[in-house]
């Protein structure tokens, strides 16, 4: 039964009783909408049944469901609104409650076609992925759902078309152009492909899908998750300067004061099915307001916003926070101190004190996206800053998390440094790091442009029926491997091998002092390996990465049901990590330069011992645990996210070369692009779990940590 829920999210403005070609759901017409109960008989028999029927068993105790449809079914939903964010987590306290599956499943056809269909998918979703009897199902891509939030809205009148004229088995994919959303009269444009790419801003929704800031209790508390939510889009940002200086730009501005206008302008070009609408723009030197929405509950003032962030940085500068429900002050020690300010940032249902440090995370995103219509006069909807599925797509996003995450610097800069014996590994040394790609110089990532597509209809309300494909142009790079070479002069221990890369020039192809290169570094890997005495050569190849999925899990090119026993578990969890095809950055023709950084630390040091008494979590699912921990798990790694970066380096270290010890290593490498577009090896191939490479091969995998 749970196998058949993934069918409850196809075609989301359509109601469910509708009839479809594969699996129909046999809805009681008490839960049928109002407006098409009297009209039942005749509906029925215009839509015969045809393909499976899954019954839905009709319950006595219907939830009250009126405070959540107090947000229309024809509205967009924001998860950073705290009005729709109360109609959600009513929703998914709802639905966590159902007794079982049957019931779940009852509640979800009753709710479906009464509430609003974004804030349906994102609670029925929450609720899936964090319930016992239900984690097992395999939630389909939110771009299959949904496919309007993350491409050109262009593409789907030719879909239509498609669809309406072309039988299918002839039907051709919808191209998405590359550069649709500006010219390059803006220079900012340059790095669309990267914030426009379809399995970043996968990634983005289902981060915030594994970890609500809101909701029940059960569902919000996690293991770090306040410093997770900081690591996470620290990364994010040092990722996009990397691709921001791949492509001759600066390094992104901070938004640091918000009644500054903002520079960057940004037409997305997306459509709302839900609401029938295109989502706003936002026109270059726009202003924040006061927000004084009364239709969406908004009534905030800038001077909020500022009066937090002054809050929150004078606890920094003091050490501590007040917490409200003792009344006592807690300090940011090292231990939990970014953690707590993670949830106090963002602000999480664990911030320890909402009233004093307020919102500020959030609600900097929705004064972002109502800069167009802050009062609602001309009743227009939030823009895309508004909703984490599309928030990457605007460069303002990138602004504001950067200045977010200079307070969250402002706390690791108070830090007592990693001194040299906390970094060090007694007797161990890493004496050699290479980068071996085919046919390619060593040390070279090749990068270029790859074509793949995307099954369409499941996202296509009151379409005829069948297969409709977009093809998406988007970055690659050629898969390769690491050679490490580590001598141990002692006994057999175990080590862990973090790397990272970073640009070695800034915009003016300067060099770096080490104190603002650390924010630029990129985690690529992070695994545990065995060393013998003497010397150790460590192979470990590029789609085993700690921070990525492989591709056809973003894009969960999967069958909608998993056979009993496989780890459709496990691969939901999956579904969040950085998509293995943006690993690299893009680099440039000439061969951008960057620095290749491993280091081994001492395992003893970085092991978790989790609570089921094993150190690798009791999920399995490891792929990208670096960005999204473990399911159910203990975050897999002792030290502080970032590690060795996360701090400023001891006295007289200026230098990158200045902060190595003898466990650590660098390597000069280079990053070229070449502007041509190949199309995917093998699509479709099927791997539920483990690692891939492009072709599509199971890949041998390295322990995880
Ligand atoms: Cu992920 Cu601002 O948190 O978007």
């Amino acid at each position: 039964m749970a196998q058949n829920l993934p069918f409850l999210f196809d075609r989301p403005n359509e109601p469910l009783f509708i009839k479809r070609d594969d699996v129909n759901f046999d809805v009681p017409t008490d839960y049928w909408p109002d407006r098409y109960k009297s009209l039942a008989s005749s509906i029925q028999s215009r839509f015969p049944t045809s393909g499976q029927v899954i019954p839905v068993q009709k319950i006595q105790q219907l939830p009250n469901i009126s405070e959540i449809t107090a947000l229309g079914r024809r509205e967009n939903f924001s998860i950073f609104n705290p009005f729709h964010r109360k109609c959600a987590t009513k929703l998914v306290e709802i639905l966590m409650n159902a007794s079982n599956v049957d019931q779940f499943l009852s509640i979800c056809a009753y709710t479906r076609d009464k509430v609003n269909p974004y804030l349906f998918v994102y609670a029925a979703s929450v609720a899936m992925l964090h319930r016992s009897d239900t984690r097992g199902v395999s939630l389909p891509a939110h771009v299959q759902i949904f496919p309007e939030l993350y491409m050109d809205s262009s593409v789907f009148g030719r879909a239509r078309e498609e669809i309406s004229i072309v039988p299918t088995g002839s039907r051709m994919p919808i191209e998405v152009p590359r550069d649709y959303t500006a010219s390059n009269l803006d220079e900012e444009h340059r790095v669309a492909y990267w914030r426009e790419d379809v399995g970043i801003n996968l990634h983005h929704w289902h981060w915030h899908l594994v970890y609500p800031f809101d909701g029940p209790l059960e569902v919000v508390r996690k293991d770090r998750r306040g410093e997770l939510f900081y690591y996470m889009h620290q990364q994010i940002v040092a990722r996009y300067n990397f691709e921001r200086l791949s492509n001759g730009l600066p390094r992104v501005r901070r938004h640091n004061n918000l009644r500054d206008p903002i520079p960057e302008a940004y037409f997305p070009k997306l459509d709302s099915f839900v609401a029938s609408r295109i989502w706003p723009a936002r026109q270059a030197d726009s202003v924040l307001s006061d927000l004084r929405r009364d239709a969406d509950q908004l009534h905030v003032d800038i001077l909020d916003l500022e009066r937090w962030r002054d809050r929150i940085i004078s606890a920094i500068q003091d050490g501590f926070v007040r917490d409200a429900a003792t009344q006592r002050d807690v300090p940011l020690d090292e231990a939990r101190g970014i953690d707590i300010l993670g949830n106090i940032i963002e602000a999480s249902l664990l911030s320890v004190n909402r009233n004093r440090y307020g919102d500020f995370h959030n609600i900097g995103h929705l004064m972002f996206a109502y800069v167009h219509d802050p009062d609602n006069r001309y009743l227009e909807t939030f823009g895309i800053m508004g909703d984490p599925t599309t928030a990457m797509r605007d460069p303002v996003f990138y602004a504001w998390h950067s200045y977010m995450d200079s307070i969250f610097q402002e706390y690791k800069s108070i830090l007592i440094p990693y001194t040299e014996q906390q970094l060090t590994f007694d007797g161990v040394r890493v004496t050699e790091v290479g980068v071996i790609i085919e046919n390619a110089r060593s040390n070279e990532f090749l990068t270029f442009w790859q074509q793949d597509d995307i099954e369409l209809s499941r996202g296509l309300d009151f379409q005829p029926r069948g297969s409709v494909f977009a093809r998406l142009t988007h970055l690659q790079h050629a898969p390769f491997t690491y050679r490490i070479r580590i001598e141990n002069n002692g006994q057999r221990r175990s080590g862990t091998v973090r790397i990272f890369m970073a640009p070695k020039f800034d915009e003016r192809g300067a060099s770096y002092l080490f104190r603002d290169q650390r924010g630029l570094f990129v985690e690529l890997d992070k695994f545990t390996v065995t060393l013998q005495n003497g010397s150790n050569v460590i192979e470990r190849r590029s789609t085993e990465s700690s921070v990525t999925i492989p591709f056809d899990q973003t894009f969960r090119i999967i069958p909608n049901r998993l056979p009993t026993g496989t780890a459709g578990e496990n691969f939901n969890y999956c579904g969040c990590g950085w998509p293995q095809h943006v690993l690299i950055a893009k680099g440039n023709a000439e061969g951008f330069r960057a620095e290749l950084f491993v280091m081994v630390s001492d395992n003893r040091n970085d092991v978790v011992q989790q609570q089921n008494g094993n150190s690798a979590g009791n999920a399995g699912c490891d792929d990208a645990q670096s960005y999204c921990g473990l399911r159910g798990g203990l975050y897999p790694d002792r030290r502080a996210m970032g590690f060795p970066f996360d701090r400023l380096p001891r006295v007289n270290v200026n230098t990158l070369t200045q902060f190595l010890t003898p466990n650590m290593r660098v390597q000069d490498t280079t990053i070229r692009f070449t502007d041509r577009t190949v199309a995917r090896p093998s699509v479709g191939v099927q791997n539920t779990a483990g690692n891939q490479n492009q072709t599509g091969q199971r890949l041998p995998s390295s322990r995880p940590m």
